[in-house]
């Protein structure tokens, strides 16, 4: 009907179709469109409402309902992104560490549901509280709000573009600093990319809205840092944050390798790259408080650069941690929403407001407005049920195995996958096994993976890790793990362990990523001949970055159009029989959907799901996979 429409317009007829075409006769879109777009939804939902992907809703709560009322049309007040423009990053890093105050990052909308809900969470349900954050606690010093496994996840699972999910968090933040987790020369994700990618991706996250740059390297190595470290630099409004990675016990006379003296040389060759701000990355939670202390209290007096501190709740004893460390002078530090917060996330928000409430350094935000958000992540938490990691309490083994919050949650969910969920104790052990006969290396994305990838593997083929130490070559080697003894990801800071190295290599080859771009990857990317749009970048981005998952997510657009429009509800779970749905396509333009009946399967396993769209009934035929 809509080629139709166009057909028969005189102008099309008469010759006269410019580019401008659709845009003098925006009635063929406004009016046909929306019936195309309730068809390819319907089918989506129709498929959802008879395969439960996810089984059956855990609630029937609309999280929204929980958001306490505000005024969004008043303006937000300003706050750390305008003293950021107005000051550049050298003076901003240079005020954070000249405030008494301690600074607080927010990463309810990143990291905390990596780590509890396999970043699962949808970018309508962060945005319908990011207006609330952004009016509510504006002296937030940040929002963690993208990179790390959410550009990933967004393309891989939910059917978003994740380009887009930034640009609309800045429209929704326009007053506090966005930061994202950047993976250095891997950027957002699992091996490393040609230095022209990093350029590219951080000058089109910059563009878009990112502020603060967290930037590490898994392996702790300044190199792999670099080029990511000079391209934010060069963008010179954005605040290029560089990590060390934080392991094992610093404070344990027994530590040979990651002792204060580590640190502090690994921190002052981040320095001297150019980093604007020091983080501590204590990306297990391993940091205890008394280490805390000693780390903090020694970065601050060798640089002039502020500090700010990261820690996984994993063990439950991260409020002392955080609380050690600002009263050794810490000049930022991470939390969650209390609702998202706790174990393999962030310490909670809340407990830390109230901590320091009414003392020397106390953060300045409401504790009344951080509070009066929880029972909105709550009842999104309880939406995304089925994506709870299963870790139902805090657990001191991670003193031991060291697994990284974000991977702990993941490891279960694959030791449950390949049949091993009975015996993840022996998956713990045998990952601290496996990282001592990779040499003891830090473990964060990507390295976590390669410990856990060789921990899952013995386990599975029942292989004793001693006797795989001394004879890998009897054994079947992860592809991981043999790029990374190849080098892969850099140099880990204990060295190679030899003779292990030079045995599990023996015979078995590898194929090093690629260093250089495609013509039509560096056409894409705006790099030779002509200038590329925002909207080619992002697209070339996301194909080279992840090219299955970009695939499906243009299958799923073709298939079903702009699915982030559903509710998550509706979207996980289908549409509740005999219940009609609002779903707004677009402000002001709102479909009823609903399903009426489900039939039996035909012989080729097909249901006719008798749905309506604005009352009128359709037919869809789905195939039954459950
Ligand atoms: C998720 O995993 O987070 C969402 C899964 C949605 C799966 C749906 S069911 C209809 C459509 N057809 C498929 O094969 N997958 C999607
Ligand atoms: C990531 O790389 O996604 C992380 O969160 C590492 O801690
Ligand atoms: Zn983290």
């Amino acid at each position: 009907p809509f080629l139709q429409a166009v057909l028969d317009d005189p102008d099309f007829t008469a010759g006269r179709i410019t580019t401008s075409f659709i845009e003098t006769h925006p009635e063929l879109l406004t009016a046909r469109a929306p019936g195309d777009r309730g068809t390819k939804l319907l089918t989506y939902l129709a498929d959802v409402t008879v395969n439960q992907p996810h089984g059956p809703a855990p609630v029937v709560l609309d999280p929204a309902s929980k958001l306490p009322p505000l005024d969004l049309d008043v303006p937000a007040p300003d706050g750390t992104r305008q003293q950021l423009l107005a000051q550049g990053p050298e003076a901003f890093a240079a005020a954070l560490r000249a405030q008494d105050r301690v600074a607080v990052t927010d990463t309810t909308f990143r990291d905390a549901h990596q780590s509890l809900l396999a970043t699962r969470v949808r970018t309508r349900d962060l945005l319908a509280a990011a207006g609330h954050v952004a009016r509510t606690t504006p002296e937030l010093w940040s929002v963690e709000a993208w990179g790390g496994a959410t550009y990933d996840v967004a393309l891989r699972f939910l059917a978003e573009d994740p380009w887009e999910r930034l640009a609309a968090m800045r429209q929704a933040v326009p007053n506090i600093c966005l930061q994202m987790l950047l993976r250095g020369r891997n950027t957002v994700g699992y091996t490393p990319y040609p230095t022209e990618v990093t350029d590219a991706f951080v000058q089109e996250a910059a563009d878009t809205g990112i502020d603060v740059f967290r930037i590490f390297d898994a392996l702790n190595d300044v190199e792999q840092m670099r080029p990511a470290i000079e391209a934010v630099r060069a963008t010179g409004t954005t605040v290029a944050e560089v990590a060390l990675c934080y392991t094992g016990d610093l404070s344990d006379p027994g530590e040979r390798l990651y002792t204060l003296d580590y640190y502090l040389g690994l921190a002052e060759r981040i320095v001297e790259a150019g980093a604007h701000v020091l983080a501590i990355k204590d990306m297990a939670g391993l940091l205890r408080a008394p280490a805390a202390r000693r780390l903090v209290t020694a970065l601050r007096s060798e640089f002039d650069l502020p500090v700010h501190l990261h820690t996984h709740d994993t063990a439950g004893g991260q409020l002392a941690t955080l609380t050690a460390a600002i009263e050794s002078g810490v000049d930022a530090v991470d939390a969650a929403s209390a609702a998202l917060a706790g174990t393999t996330s962030q310490p909670p928000l809340s407990a830390l407001v109230s901590a320091t409430d009414h003392a020397e350094r106390e953060t300045g935000l409401s504790l009344a407005a951080v509070n009066a958000l929880e029972p909105y992540w709550e009842a999104v938490r309880r939406v995304y049920a089925p994506f709870e990691s299963g870790l139902p309490s805090p657990t001191g083994r991670v003193y031991r195995h060291e697994i990284p919050g974000g991977q702990l949650s993941n490891l279960r969910q694959q030791a449950i996958a390949l049949g091993l969920g009975e015996k993840f104790e022996q998956i713990e052990d045998t990952y601290a096994a496996a990282n001592d006969i990779l040499g003891n290396v830090v473990k964060v994305t990507p390295s976590s993976k390669v410990v856990g990838d060789l921990a899952l593997h013995l386990v599975a083929v029942g292989a004793d890790p001693a006797e795989f130490e001394a004879e890998p070559q009897r054994f079947d080697v992860p592809d991981s793990v043999v790029g990374f003894l190849n080098g892969e990801l850099g140099d880990p800071p204990g060295g190679w362990p030899e003779p292990f190295r030079s045995r599990a290599l023996e015979g078995r080859t590898w194929k090093r990523p690629a260093e250089e771009l495609t013509d039509e990857q560096a056409a894409g990317l705006g790099l030779r001949g002509e200038a590329a749009s925002p909207a080619t970048r992002r697209r070339t981005l996301n194909e080279l970055l992840f090219p299955g998952p970009t695939k499906d997510y243009r299958a799923s657009c073709e298939a079903y159009g702009d699915v982030s429009v559903l509710p998550t509800l509706e979207y996980l779970y289908g549409l509740r029989q005999g219940e009609e749905h609002e779903v707004e396509l677009e402000p002001g333009v709102r479909l009823l959907l609903g399903v009426q009946a489900v039939g039996e399967p035909d012989e080729r396993g097909y249901r006719t799901v008798m749905c309506t769209l604005n009352g009128q009934l359709r037919p869809i035929s789905v195939r039954d996979r459950s």
